[in-house]
This record gives structure tokens, sequence and C-alpha cells, in this order.
């Protein structure tokens, strides 16, 4: 065998299109998380998969979208940051996307890049052969991709031969990873994650943008993990719907948070949860350092 290949690829589209589903499919974890709900990841977070032929090191992004807050300014900011440090850019799209100003805007950004460029079809489980076909070549009359590799991220199909079609273009070198690692993100804030991904399933469509998960404590005692957290949001109003009646809409995001919570602590854990009011967080300077949404740290 010849040398080991090794790189970061950067994961960018629009919101929704299943970057980070990919990600998690590909390393066999949950490293981001993912909803229905567009604009679910806000910070790029490193994936790590590694093998006998080397190591990819794969940066989910935030997807594309048109900011109306400081939040999405950082978030924009993140997904194109990814461009710096990428070896190869996979574009993923889904097939129901007409070609519109995202779409013009990213190929324009794409088009600047001297590292290869692979458009990446997803969903392919929802559309059928013909309607593909002629998806892929309205995509490929905008732009000259390296290759098209269609797939479906949620159902696996496909995905081994992206990660085949990926080591193709990554350059020889050794991992930057040990081969265990499988995200630099820390425990903390995967908890965090985890109870946002749970308090957007939970709620309805106008909290979700609001929201931020903090952990404010997270201690080992008596053989389990005593966690508190807070989960902020924007509005009196919103903190009553997700605080729920009698507690009840709580309960159930600490519900469905908690057995995740211990897979990843691979221990019991307590979870207690607050809720606060935070008005705008979402374009105030000094609460988005708070949350760790920090541009000098792009
Ligand atoms: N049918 C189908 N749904 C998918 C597929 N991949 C992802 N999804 C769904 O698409 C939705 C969005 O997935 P995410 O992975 O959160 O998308 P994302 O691109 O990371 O979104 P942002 O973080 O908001 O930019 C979720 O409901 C996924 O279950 C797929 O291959 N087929
Ligand atoms: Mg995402």
């Amino acid at each position: 065998m010849g040398e080991k290949k090794s790189g970061f690829v950067g994961v960018i589209g629009k919101a929704n299109v299943g970057k980070s589903t990919l990600v998690n499919k590909i390393v066999g974890q949950k490293i981001a998380i993912t909803s229905p709900k567009p604009q679910t990841t806000r910070k790029k977070a490193r994936a790590v998969f590694t093998d006998e032929r080397g190591q990819i090191v794969f940066l989910d992004t935030p997807g594309i979208h048109k900011s109306r807050s400081k939040l999405g300014d950082y978030m924009m900011s993140s997904a194109w940051s990814t461009f710096a440090d990428a070896d190869v850019v996979l574009w993923l799209v889904e097939p129901s996307d007409v070609f519109t100003d995202t779409e013009e805007l990213i190929c324009t950004k794409l088009g600047t890049l001297e590292c290869p460029v692979i458009l990446v079809i997803n969903k392919i489980d929802t559309v059928s052969r013909d309607k593909l076909l002629e998806f892929i070549s309205s995509y490929s009359a905008h732009m000259d991709f390296k290759e098209v590799v269609p797939i479906s991220a949620l159902k696996g199909k496909n995905v081994e031969e992206l990660v085949n079609t990926v080591f193709e273009y990554l350059p020889e070198g050794e991992p930057f990873y040990d081969e265990d690692t499988v995200t630099d993100q820390p425990v903390k804030q995967i908890v965090a994650e985890i109870i946002r991904e749970k308090s957007l399933m939970c709620l309805g469509e106008e909290v979700p943008h609001g929201l931020a998960v903090a952990v404010d404590s997270m201690k080992y005692e008596g053989n389990m993990y005593n966690i508190d957290a807070t989960i902020y949001c924007e509005k009196d109003s919103h903190k009553g719907m997700i605080i729920g009646k009698g507690g009840s809409k709580l309960k159930e995001i600490g519900t469905k948070a908690r057995p995740e919570i211990e897979e990843l602590c691979e221990s019991k854990v307590f979870l207690k949860l607050w809720v606060k009011v935070k008005k705008d967080w979402r374009d105030s300077d000094i609460q988005l350092k708070n949350f760790g949404f920090d541009k000098s740290q792009l």
C-alpha cells in the first residue's frame, strides 16, 4: 500500500440539505445535531473519519442562508471560512432545489477555489432517476465539478462510494488526530446541542431560531453525571411554551435528551433543565460571545 492520505473536507450547502446527517453517517456517531428545521447547525464542527487509507476531517458548517441577525452573520462567516482550510469541498444540494440566488452565490464563491469541488446530490430517496439526471445536468451547466455523487445520507445509500471518491482527491499526509478521535467538540457542547435538538423537536415553528442552550455544570458524582443546563429563549411567551403546562414540555425535552446523553457519556445522567429569557441575544455582541459565537475565533 502507498502513502497514507489525510486532509480537510469542507461540507457546505444551503440550510437543511442534510450536511450534518451526512457527517454523522460517515463517522457513525452523532457529531452534529439535525432537524427538519433550517439553520440547525450554528458552528463549524469537525467530524473525523479514519481507516487504513488515512484520515478525512470533515468540516460540517452552518447552512448558507440570507442572514437576518448577528448570529446569522456569524454563521455565514463560519461557513465561508471553511474554504480557507479545505483540501476538498463537498457542495451538498437536494434535488428539490432550483437554481436560485443562493446557488448563484455559492457557485461564484466556489469558482474562486483552487481545491477540487465535488457536487453531492443528497436525498436521492425522494426523487425518480429521470428527475435526478435532469437535476445533475442543470447543475453541471453552471459549473465544472470534479465529480458528481448522488447519495442518500439518511439511508446511507452511496455514502461509502462518496468516501472513496474523497480519498482519491485527498493529499498524502499523516493523520491530524489519533484514530479514536471522532470530533473536536467538547462533551459539554455536544450535551448542549443534544438538548437543543430535542427542544427543536418538541417545539413549534415560532421558537426554534431564538433558542440557545448552555450547560452550566456537569459533575461526575456517585457513579453518575449531574448536569444543569439552561435553555435560553428570546421572549417571555416562548418561555411559557418551552416549560409547557405544569412543566410538561420541559419534562418531555429532558426525557428525550437524557438517554442520548447517557449513551454519549457512558454513564447514568441526572439532568436538570432551566429556562431563561435573554431578549434579542442573537443581535447582541456580548451575548453571542458568551454563547461561543465569536467571529475572531473562526
Ligand atoms: N429523505 C431524506 N431526508 C434527509 C436525507 N438527509 C437528510 N435528511 C433530512 O433533512 C433534514 C435536514 O438535515 P440536516 O442534516 O439537519 O441538514 P443540514 O444541512 O445540516 O441543515 P443546517 O444545519 O440547518 O444547515 C433532516 O430532517 C434530515 O433527516 C436523505 O438522504 N433523505
Ligand atoms: Mg447541520
